[in-house]
């Protein structure tokens, strides 16, 4: 199905079109790891594999047929011979590393071998019902995380250790991995949006920024919370109620035909009426699913809609140098009439 969807997209202006990328694999056949996969104008569809991963490709890939490919054979020179003798001219090839374009490459003799990420991202950024149910699991799964993280959270503990905790409970949850380095930042450190974790012991008055995102199914999730070690100030529960409503607003205004940066715009409002414009200084959100970070983004200079199927964290945060950070992330989907809220964790300073 998937795979026949990718034809009708690029028939109109390839004839052929080759895959490389594994999580592209993966989404067209249900089989990950390295390889190519061929699709023809007709129903022909070849996954070139060699031995290390054939049984692999055998028990998993759907859809296609597998060639096993010597190991003393370059796989791109297999590939770009088949296209030749198929009578290929316009080959559309998907994201690659440069090294392994130009292997396709230097072999096209007179084929055209034309880059087209965009064709799969188009399918892939609309989530079915199945993918939607593995997103849900892996928020369920990080929000275990958080639970572990509340009882980890004390002053004395390092960041690292608070990290440790998270991760092995997400792993006893079902995790497969990490969607990416768990972010535990206390203390000054939390107003560094990607930094962490580290030996840095947490202290009483700390914010502790907790990012997580375990994996499912092959599907990931990003979640945020922060949390304070002792006593939240007032000062504190300013910025975290700025940040709490700013996410909630935002979240508020997906909905299938939205422009990405009006969501965008909406957070950043919000902050700026309470006096913390200036202090939010990333973007609102970014796409999720087999990969962490995906399109559509949810910036001020997106040009992109929003669709049923949509999957996009929403993750306002500020920052105050020298004093401490908020960020608060949810992973959302477009949903019919609006949106869906794909992890439950809750949401408090403590
Ligand atoms: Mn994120």
């Amino acid at each position: 199905m998937r795979i026949e969807n990718l034809r009708k997209a690029f028939s109109s202006d390839l004839d052929h079109f080759i895959v490389t990328n594994p999580k592209n694999l993966f989404y067209l056949t249900g089989f990950q790891g390295s390889g190519v996969l061929m699709i023809t104008p007709d129903s022909a569809v070849t996954l070139y594999v060699y031995s290390i991963e054939f049984e692999h490709a055998k028990s998993k890939a759907r859809g296609c047929e597998i060639e096993l490919l010597e190991n003393k054979m370059k796989i791109e020179e297999k590939v770009m011979n088949d296209l030749k003798v198929r009578g290929a001219k316009r080959v559309g090839i998907d994201d690659l590393p440069i090294s392994q374009y130009l292997l396709f490459k230097r072999r096209s003799r007179g084929m055209e071998i034309l880059l087209k990420v965009d064709l799969i991202w188009k399918l892939r950024k609309r989530k079915d019902s199945v993918e939607l149910k593995n997103m849900k699991k892996a928020a369920e799964i990080a929000t275990h995380g958080f639970e572990a993280a509340l009882e980890a959270i004390r002053p004395g503990a390092t960041e690292k250790e608070v990290a440790a905790e998270i991760e092995y409970r997400m792993r006893r949850h079902g995790s497969e991995g990490l969607a990416f380095d768990s972010i535990v930042a206390s203390g000054f450190n939390s107003i560094l949006p990607h930094v962490g974790p580290t030996e840095r012991k947490i202290r009483d008055d700390d914010f502790v920024i907790v990012d997580i995102g375990s994996i499912y199914e092959g599907y990931c999730t990003d979640i945020t919370r922060t949390y304070v070690a002792g006593n939240p100030s007032v000062r504190q529960r300013r910025m975290y109620d700025a940040v709490l409503r700013a996410h909630d607003r935002a979240i508020e205004c997906i909905q299938e035909g939205v422009m990405a940066k009006v969501v965008d715009h909406r957070a950043r409002q919000i902050l700026s009426r309470r006096g913390y414009g200036e202090f939010f200084v990333h973007s609102l959100g970014h796409g999720v699913g087999l990969e962490v970070h995906e399109p559509p983004r949810l910036s001020p200079n997106s040009s992109e809609e929003l669709q049923s199927g949509y999957v996009v964290t929403v993750e306002p945060g500020v920052y105050i140098p020298g004093y401490g950070g908020v960020r608060i992330e949810d992973t959302v989907a477009v949903v019919r009439g609006g949106s869906e809220r794909l992890s439950e964790a809750p949401y408090g300073l403590s």
